[in-house]
């Protein structure tokens, strides 16, 4: 079998050393990003002030960066080509230069761009979109990161390509086929933005034109922010899907059904970005209403996974003799930190998932939009079954790269750590959610809020969210120990790179999943129809002399 004979069980040495110099930069991200989140929930409270003379937005701008684009993008490449590599037998000499050539550039634009912030010359937050301008420094940074990353997954993509070449009329390895899917949509996703930091932002922070069309630039992100958090999203369901039946000791409930989920996300992802922009004027109502429809069918494949998680679950449990609806629930391994710290993640994903979807339906985005409820709905979705998961993935795939084991101690400390994740989290984000429903603002500092009878309303919700961001900190410190400890300092040993497979009368995968240029074509087709008539019209209605609304010159 084609398969078996060129997939390795180990990821190659010179592989390894590529990914781990990936997840270095993501989890000091970490430890700076989770320092500042501290910082933020304390100024919230009212309690404390920032010392000397630190503004909030920067604060926020760091937290967000760091967190929200650094962390995931390197976490994400790193385990990502160690997953190909797993799966395909290994890199070629050619892609991994390509993937040291992205990690390079990747790293000094996040350097650019980080200077930039320390120096207060970019409190833009993390969606740095106009009116809010940054110095020219900052978007080229901006600029590097995403082209490195557009290499850096050409490097996967051209080995998925080889895999294909020397297996002819084989299915890819599943991981290795989520790999570049999650690759393809991210650089169709990053072409907007490209778009409004290369055409609008960077023109207009170097002075060369003095107004920038406010509409374009948000309409131009928000094309690429949605898909921006199913990209944080996948390498998580590539867990759940292709390595959490392995651990577990079951197998994968349908591999065709995990490959179809992924090719609706690549169709779905992208032309939904105006559920972003529910309340913005000037687009027309009939468009959004349009997007909102596509953006409830990309809730499909998020359901056919809570569907085939649960098969996977129920399954295995009835193999070891479950009985009853939630029998099989007992019979999972919870000691192994390898599946509890996902598995936790999932479980978040629930009310995550309901969350988003109230945020989907028109009108009742009105109720939340910029409240601090959508803060408490993306700190459960990126920030605990995201994060979690690949929290989850890292407890054994660094001591793979590394050469070293997951001992028991660290095993329990994991554990340990999901669960104060899961605590702190209950209550920042369900506070967040509460004071969001009472109306408070998000991305405000306590000085700015408006009249002080409606803040005292929401004093008990920001002091829950001190106490759990207080919790949540103990839990990236946990994390960060156990990072050191994996990356240096474990006895040395085998750690297993876990691939799960499907049940053994499973029927090939059909090959039309590979087929490209269909998925392409109907991405690109999809991204016209809900796209092309708003923007024409955002351009020609907008108003005369500035090219959109005002400059703002004062941010
Ligand atoms: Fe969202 C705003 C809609 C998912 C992240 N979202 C945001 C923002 C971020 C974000 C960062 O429509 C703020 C952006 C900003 O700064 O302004 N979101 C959705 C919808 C989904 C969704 C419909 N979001 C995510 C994910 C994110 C994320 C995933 C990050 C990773 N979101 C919105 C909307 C807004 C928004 C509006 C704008 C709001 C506004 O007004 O600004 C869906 O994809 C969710 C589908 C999920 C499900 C759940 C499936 C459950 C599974 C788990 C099964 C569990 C098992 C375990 C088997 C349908 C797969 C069993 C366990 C037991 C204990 C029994
Ligand atoms: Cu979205």
């Amino acid at each position: 079998m084609a398969n078996e004979t060129v997939a390795k069980v180990k990821v190659d040495p010179r592989d390894a050393k590529l990914s781990m110099a990936h997840f270095f930069v993501a989890f000091s991200a970490l430890a700076l990003g989770g320092l500042m989140g501290l910082l933020q929930t304390l100024v919230r409270s009212g309690k404390w002030e920032l010392p000397w003379g630190i503004d909030y937005y920067q604060v926020l701008t760091v937290h967000g960066v760091l967190l929200g684009l650094v962390l995931t993008t390197f976490f994400i490449m790193g385990f990502q080509y160690a997953a190909v590599s797993r799966t395909t037998g290994g890199h070629s000499n050619a892609a991994r230069r390509l993937g040291w050539i992205g990690f390079w550039i990747m790293l000094i634009g996040t350097l650019m761009a980080a200077t930039m912030i320390l120096l207060k010359e970019a409190s833009v937050l993390y969606t740095f979109y106009a009116p809010l301008k940054a110095h020219w420094i900052f978007y080229l940074g901006l600029t590097f990161v995403v082209v490195g990353s557009w290499i850096d997954g050409a490097a996967q993509i051209m080995t998925y390509a080889k895999w294909r070449k020397n297996n002819p009329g084989q299915p890819s390895p599943l991981l290795s086929f989520m790999a570049v899917i999650n690759t393809v949509m991210w650089i169709v996703a990053t072409l907007g933005v490209a778009a409004t930091v290369l055409f609008q932002l960077l023109p207009w922070s170097l002075g060369l034109v003095d107004t920038v069309d406010v509409l374009v630039s948000r309409t131009l992100f928000w094309y690429f922010g949605h898909p921006l958090v199913y990209f944080w999203l996948l390498p998580a369901y590539m867990c759940w899907y292709a390595i959490i039946p392995k651990i577990i000791g079951g197998k994968i409930f349908s591999d065709s059904l995990a490959r179809l989920s992924f090719i609706l996300f690549l169709l779905f992802s992208i032309p939904v970005g105006f559920h972003h922009q529910l309340t913005e004027p000037g687009i027309d109502p009939a468009w959004k209403f349009l997007q909102v429809i596509l953006t409830f069918m990309v809730v499909i494949p998020s359901l056919m996974t809570a569907f085939s998680l649960f098969a996977t679950f129920e399954r295995y449990g009835r193999s070891k003799g479950a009985t009853g609806l939630f029998g099989w629930f007992r019979v999972l391994p919870w000691n192994d930190a390898r599946f509890t710290v996902p598995f936790i993640g999932m479980a978040a994903f629930i009310p995550a998932g309901a969350g988003g979807i109230i945020n989907a339906s028109n009108q009742m985005d009105q109720v939340v939009h910029n409240t601090i409820w959508i803060t408490g709905h993306f700190h459960l979705t990126l920030a605990t079954s995201v994060v979690l998961t690949f929290f989850g993935i890292s407890y054994w795939l660094i001591p793979h790269l590394t050469g070293r084991k997951l001992t028991k101690a660290m095993n329990k400390l994991a554990i340990i750590q999901a669960w104060v994740w899961f605590i702190g989290m209950t209550f920042m984000s369900g506070a967040m959610h509460f004071e969001g429903l009472l109306g408070g603002p998000r991305r405000s500092a306590f000085s700015t809020y408006g009249g002080a009878k409606q803040a005292a309303e929401w004093i008990p919700y920001q002091v829950a969210q001190a106490v759990g961001g207080s919790i949540l900190f103990l839990g990236i410190i946990l994390v960060l120990i156990i990072f050191v400890n994996l990356a240096f300092f474990a006895p040395k040993g085998e750690e297993e790179f876990p691939v799960a497979e499907a049940e053994d009368n499973a029927e090939k995968a059909p090959m039309v999943f590979e087929n490209w240029k269909l998925w392409l074509g109907i991405t690109a087709a999809l991204i016209l129809f809900a796209y092309t008539i708003p923007f024409i019209d955002i351009i020609q209605n907008a108003p005369p002399g500035s090219k959109g609304f005002q400059t703002w010159n004062k941010w």
